[in-house]
């Protein structure tokens, strides 16, 4: 199951000669992420110094890792490229199709006979196809990654924006679209964009109440949900080596909030620790042996300034806990200043849940620090005024965590612990104690609290915190509480303060499980039988999609101009949705209902040219699809923002949506467009957004010439008959474009495989 070593000491073998062939080529000392990207060149030897921001590079990556709700759509293109195995070690994770309900053992057994059809289509692809599958249960993603898969110096990506967890452990992790992963698994060349790199430097030490989050919560209120866009973010200074490796993971993941590429930090001790306690002493032997390899140049971290792009610094020493929030990540407000601004914004100061775990925040040291909390509210006699929930990121972190009566604690206050998987992080929360839409306060460990992301109800206001800091405010049951400052009142009418958390960081006597819930492949899988019925609401075998001619593109017309944020959870929302991942008709219902249309502020109320009605969104669309009309939708700033599920552009894709227009981009919505054969346009000058008009009618006028950095010239005829020219840049190139005039990479995947 676990990584085959043989294949790391090749990883390291090339690295330290394509390393130092890197830095003879670029001409100066190297930072990690260039020593990593350099060293994982798909045509091995670097030859070029590439731009920064601009070039476009292959890459071969060392692994795959896709869970349930993405790996639905992947597997089904994979199925068409072609290709007895992967080619590249890949597993797939079933841990987003679980609902918390009732607990763990409950909620599971629901979800393994309502997903029964899914669970079985992935197991017997993943044996088909020579994929490590992960049951349901087994834990989330990204924890299981780091604990199995992960490791210094390494290239991955993963169908999930936080694969970047793994940055934690010194790799270059990424989140891609399925599409993308079906490159690599295929045998071909994975391709990004040479990313910009963001430095940070942290000096001081973290103590106290302020944890790892803090920094990335601060990184994040600093940066804002776009300020990482296209870059990777380099952590180093004495302050990054003082955390754990898992505190290290937790940054990293936030960092896909901030819109980063990924994030990564030098190896070092912290990560030697975590990969011996993980059971993984030989990685870090080898490790060892290359250290020098796998962290930056000395000249990198002594004169930052000249080797990054930019450069934060933070001090951990004067670092507060935060608690960002509400419906953004990168809304940042450092504890206890909360009172103030929630009365200004009306945001409910009672707090009614706090949820503990999830793929950011699960670690062993993340519940002995949440456990030390939890538990003084026993012994000081503070009856806990706000609900708890667990979710523990792995099996064996949820099975080491009961035998260190750590869950115990929690269950003491009435805790209801989850099964190991995503659940209320991404909508899969049938929470009880809500009758209707409600105003109401949550705070969570999670990562993401975009609007209804976590129970579905547009009022529900979240904040993301520390474990320990979640445990604190849920045990005062107001959002205003300060634990380092204020007091609280025991059932005894004393006044009691909580002390400041405490963590192990690995456990003393080792991690241990009984069934880690993972499945091997079958070496040859060629007998295997996927059977995807054509009767299946939940299943849909694909068909290619059709290239979009430059004349269909005269005579396009307004879908929906999207008014302000407009994440993936907008459009294409997750919770019951997710039920749909795998049949891209149905899901297709969903296309867009949460995004605010910019004329009336409403949601999923569009107005259809064909008719002069208003509508949901898919249904004006299908409107247009009949009568074979394009349509282009126009929107903001940071378009796509969120996940990686490529669900947000396949939908409109085989609804007959051709292009999409709008400030700018998340990047891997960006590719994912592309990757689905449509246009993915930039307003050139930003204030032509507010030109667009409701029954605006787009005739695209040099498509047919479209080329790598030529912008496409746009005439938008309005109603009146008025018309505005206006420029459209973009950022495909060669081999970009031929995804567009064929249709989809996929088709040309196929096309190629079948010559
Ligand atoms: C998320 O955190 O938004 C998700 C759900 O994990 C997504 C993947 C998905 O939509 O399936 C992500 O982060 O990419
Ligand atoms: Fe799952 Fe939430 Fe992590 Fe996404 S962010 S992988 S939904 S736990």
């Amino acid at each position: 199951m676990a990584f085959d070593i043989d294949m790391i000491k090749e990883v390291y073998a090339n690295m330290a000669e394509r390393v130092d062939k890197a830095r003879e080529i670029v001409g100066k000392p190297l930072t990690l992420s260039e020593k990593i990207l350099y060293s994982h060149l798909w045509d091995g030897n670097p030859t070029t110094a590439f731009k920064r921001g601009k070039d476009y590079v292959d890459f071969a990556p060392d692994r795959i890792a896709c869970q349930d709700a993405t790996a639905q759509m992947a597997l089904l293109q994979f199925m068409q490229a072609g290709k007895k195995k992967v080619a590249v070690p890949t597993t797939v994770h079933c841990d987003h199709l679980i609902q918390a309900k009732s607990g763990a053992a409950k909620d599971l057994q629901s979800a393994n006979s309502t997903s029964a059809e899914v669970f079985n289509f992935l197991e017997s692809v993943s044996n088909k196809y020579g994929i490590g599958f992960w049951k349901p249960g087994a834990g989330i993603i990204h924890q299981v990654v780091l604990e199995n898969y992960a490791f210094p110096g390494g290239m991955m990506i993963g169908t999930d924006s936080h694969t970047v967890n793994a940055g934690g452990l010194g790799m270059v992790a990424i989140g891609v679209g399925g599409a993308d992963a079906v490159d690599v698994m295929a045998g071909m060349a994975w391709e990004l964009k040479f990313p910009k790199l963001i430095g940070v430097k942290l000096t001081g030490n973290i103590s106290g109440w302020t944890s790892a989050k803090d920094v990335i919560l601060k990184v994040a209120g600093i940066l804002t949900v776009k300020g990482g866009t296209g870059a990777i973010i380099e952590y180093f200074g004495e302050g990054a080596k003082n955390l754990s490796c898992t505190g290290k993971g937790t940054i990293c993941n936030m960092g896909a909030e901030v819109g980063a590429t990924t994030s990564t930090f030098g190896y070092d001790d912290s990560m030697e620790r975590y990969l011996r306690a993980t059971d993984r002493s030989d990685i870090a032997d080898e490790a060892n042996k290359v250290r020098e390899y796998l962290t930056a140049d000395e000249e990198v971290y002594a004169n930052p300034g000249e080797y990054f792009d930019e450069i934060i610094e933070i001090n951990l020493d004067e670092l507060r806990p935060h608690l960002n929030g509400p419906f953004t990540p990168d809304l940042a407000t450092p504890v206890g200043e909360l009172g103030v601004k929630a009365k200004e914004n009306g945001w409910p100061i009672n707090v009614d849940w706090g949820l503990i775990g999830s793929c950011t925040n699960s670690s062993y040291e993340d519940l002995t620090r949440a456990a030390s909390i939890a538990k003084q509210a026993i012994t000081k006699k503070i009856k806990p005024k706000s609900d708890f929930g667990i979710n523990p990121g792995s099996e064996q972190i949820r099975f080491t965590a009961e035998r260190d009566g750590l869950l115990q604690i929690f269950e003491d206050l009435g805790a209801t612990v989850f099964t190991n998987a995503c659940g209320p992080c991404i909508g899969q929360w049938d929470r009880s104690d809500l009758k209707g839409e409600e105003k109401n306060t949550i705070v969570h460990s999670f990562n993401r609290n975009f609007s209804k992301r976590a129970d579905g109800n547009p009022n529900t206001h979240a904040f993301v915190g520390s474990p320990e800091m979640v445990a604190a405010i849920a045990i005062s049951g107001k959002l205003d509480f300060d634990p380092m400052n204020d007091t609280l009142i025991n059932e005894n009418g004393e006044e009691v303060k909580l002390d400041e958390p405490m963590g192990i960081e690995l456990p003393i006597q080792g991690f241990e499980v009984e069934d880690a819930g993972y499945l091997a492949p079958k070496e040859d899988g060629s007998d295997v039988e996927v059977i995807v019925s054509p009767e299946s609401e939940r299943l849909q075998l694909l068909s290619p999609f059709v290239p979009i001619q430059p004349e269909q593109m005269k005579g396009a017309k307004l879908l929906i101009k999207a008014f302000g944020k407009c994440t993936t959870d907008h459009i294409s929302m997750a919770g019951p949705w997710l039920r749909f991942r795998g049949h891209l008709d149905n899901i297709a219902n969903n296309t867009l209902i949460g995004a605010v249309n910019a004329f009336n502020k409403k949601t999923n109320f569009v107005k259809s040219q064909l008719t002069g009605e208003y509508g949901g969104v898919p249904d004006v669309q299908r409107e247009y699809k009949e009568k074979g009309i394009k349509t282009i939708v126009v929107g903001d700033h940071n378009y796509g923002e969120g996940s990686s599920r490529e669900h947000a552009a396949m939908q409109p894709r085989h609804l007959g949506v051709a292009a999409v227009l709008v400030k700018s981009f998340a990047r891997i919505h960006e590719t994912n467009l592309k990757k689905q054969g449509m246009l993915a346009l930039t307003f050139a000058n930003e204030s032509d957004y507010d030109l667009i008009q409701e029954d605006d009618t787009f005739n695209f006028l040099d498509l047919a010439e479209f080329a790598p950095d030529k912008p496409l010239t746009i005439e938008v005829v309005h109603a009146d008959g008025s018309k505005d020219t206006i420029k459209a840049n973009h950022t495909y190139n060669n081999a970009q474009i031929g995804w567009f005039n064929e249709g989809s990479a996929l088709n040309v995947i196929k096309r190629e495989n079948a010559a």
